[in-house]
């Protein structure tokens, strides 16, 4: 499974969401199933418009550093300036997990070295995927979303 995080806390947060699945089809990436859209307070820097966030697998014939650049042309195409860890941005697209890999580069890291510690990340996850086990984990991701349940109170599913 190849597994990517979106998320945008600037403009307008789900058309750029919906746009950028689009153009990712352009990229001979497929998309084969997303989370719902969740409103979701800003994780880091807390001072900043909260986020909507989602998860999507994927299918993808190439290399994750392929992956890598095209994920970092969509978000260029959307706007993003890289200004500040954790700020504010346009679009964000994080690969999560490619395929059970384990890869340490100074460019990318997988699996993503914070997911699994990101509420944000978790609940979409668990609608997606429950059963799913994270590579490297002996849970699934349902398993591993129950030390989120302080924080379903502040993140809001948005209707599909
Ligand atoms: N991304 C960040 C920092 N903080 N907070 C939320 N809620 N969602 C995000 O996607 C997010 C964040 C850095 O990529
Ligand atoms: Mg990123
Ligand atoms: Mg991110």
């Amino acid at each position: 499974m190849i597994l990517l995080g979106l998320g945008s806390n600037m403009g307008d947060r789900l058309q750029t969401l919906k746009m950028a699945m689009e153009e990712m089809e352009k990229y001979s990436i497929q998309i084969l199933r997303c989370a719902s859209f969740y409103e979701t307070p800003a994780w880091g820097i807390t001072q900043q418009n909260t986020f909507i966030n989602t998860v999507c697998s994927i299918q993808y014939q190439g290399k994750p550093v392929e992956l890598l650049d095209i994920c970092q042309e969509i978000e260029q195409t959307f706007g993003r300036k890289r200004i500040l860890t954790w700020g504010p941005r346009t679009l964000d697209i994080d690969i999560l997990e490619f395929e059970g890999i384990h890869l340490q580069t100074d460019r990318l890291q997988i699996p993503h070295p914070y997911y699994l510690k990101r509420a944000f990340v978790m609940i979409p996850l668990s609608e997606m995927a429950p059963d799913y086990l994270p590579t490297g984990q002996n849970q699934t991701v349902l398993k591993l979303a129950e030390q989120f349940r302080e924080e379903l109170g502040s993140i809001k599913k948005l209707p599909a």
